[in-house]
């Protein structure tokens, strides 16, 4: 069957012609991620049927180690993108320390990624997802990856739900490309996507509530009750940043006692979502800045987190300042 449509290797080609002076570097990058996400999504869809072959490390049927499809994930992306060559350093959610492939040596660039977000969603059958943020090699150290949001090259995600998608932005607005099964490709869908300026939906996890550092907030998520907003919250990022970029509205996870800096990790989830979030035309903020404009000092340092339309960050931001 021919599918009539651009597919996202042909998008990212044309999208280098654009750059005469571009080496095709960033592309073969952004392709071995592509392809990397097809085996993923191949193993995702048959999560379900771990339970039949045999659970997450245990064995299966046929005696073969059932690995955690996290952890399967991140071996996944590792193995793909270190052999691509185009990555001089990999930082993963799931590894302590950072990565330099021997065959990265001479990449011009550095990626960072949360191979399966949301993974403890999986047994329920939620969507999960993949983020990952792509820097230029710099010193070519770990503190590469120190940069801040701003400097990102590249940034998307793969969202697992009723339809596989990979949104994708390189600093020229944000386009998404859903998976046709049938042919393995990704088809382009959503043509720079916009976010709506305000919304109706709001997306924070209430029952920290009580522990929320900020008492703004409580008010501010109060006006948005007066106001008929309706509360959507999956509890796995990628899909409720996803609602959050198609529909507008606001999807926040803040500090609170528990977590004093925030949850969510800057330059695994925060950085490329803020870099999503701000291309297609919504704000992203720590409670009174942009996240892009956060410099962090630990790979795995954690942020508070809010994304959204740009008239609810602005409310949100103007509650946090009269507390
Ligand atoms: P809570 C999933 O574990 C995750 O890292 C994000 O995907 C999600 O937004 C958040 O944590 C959910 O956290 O505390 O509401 O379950």
């Amino acid at each position: 069957m021919i599918t009539e449509g651009m597919d996202l290797n042909r998008f990212i080609l044309e999208e280098e012609r654009k750059y005469p002076q571009a080496t095709g570097s960033l592309s073969r990058a952004l392709m071995a991620i592509e392809a990397a996400t097809k085996i993923i999504v191949s193993h995702v869809r048959m999560a379900g049927l771990a339970d039949v072959l045999g659970r997450a490390g245990q064995r299966n049927v046929y005696g073969e180690e059932v690995q955690k499809l996290d952890l399967l994930a991140n071996e996944i992306l590792m193995e793909q993108l270190a052999d691509s060559g185009e990555f001089y350093a990999l930082a993963s959610e799931e590894l302590e320390e950072v990565v330099f492939p021997e065959k990265g040596r001479d990449g011009k660039y550095i990626i960072a990624l949360d191979p399966l977000d949301g993974s403890s969603n999986i047994d329920v059958n939620v969507s999960i997802g993949t983020i990952f943020s792509i820097y230029r090699k710099v010193q070519g150290t770990a503190e590469d990856f120190l940069q801040g949001g701003r400097h990102q090259v590249a940034a998307g995600y793969v969202v697992y739900g009723s339809s596989t998608m990979f949104l994708l932005t390189t600093g020229n607005g944000v386009n998404g490309f859903t998976l046709d099964p049938a042919v393995g490709l990704f088809l382009l869908s959503h043509r720079n996507l916009r976010m709506p300026d305000r919304g109706k939906i709001y997306s924070f996890n209430e029952a920290n509530a009580p522990r929320w550092l900020q008492p703004g907030l409580r008010r501010y998520i109060e006006a948005l009750k007066e106001r008929g907003y309706t509360a959507r919250y999956i509890g796995s990022m990628v899909a409720d940043v996803h609602r959050t970029l198609i529909k507008g509205g606001i999807f926040g996870y803040p500090a609170d006692q528990k977590n004093p800096r925030g949850k969510l990790r800057y330059l695994y989830e925060a950085a490329p979502m803020a870099f999503l979030v701000e291309q297609a035309g919504g704000r992203s903020s720590d409670g009174t800045r942009s996240l892009l404009e956060v410099r962090p000092e630990e790979i795995h340092q954690r942020v508070p987190v809010f994304l959204g339309s740009r008239q609810e960050i602005e409310d949100l931001e103007r509650y946090l300042r009269e507390e």
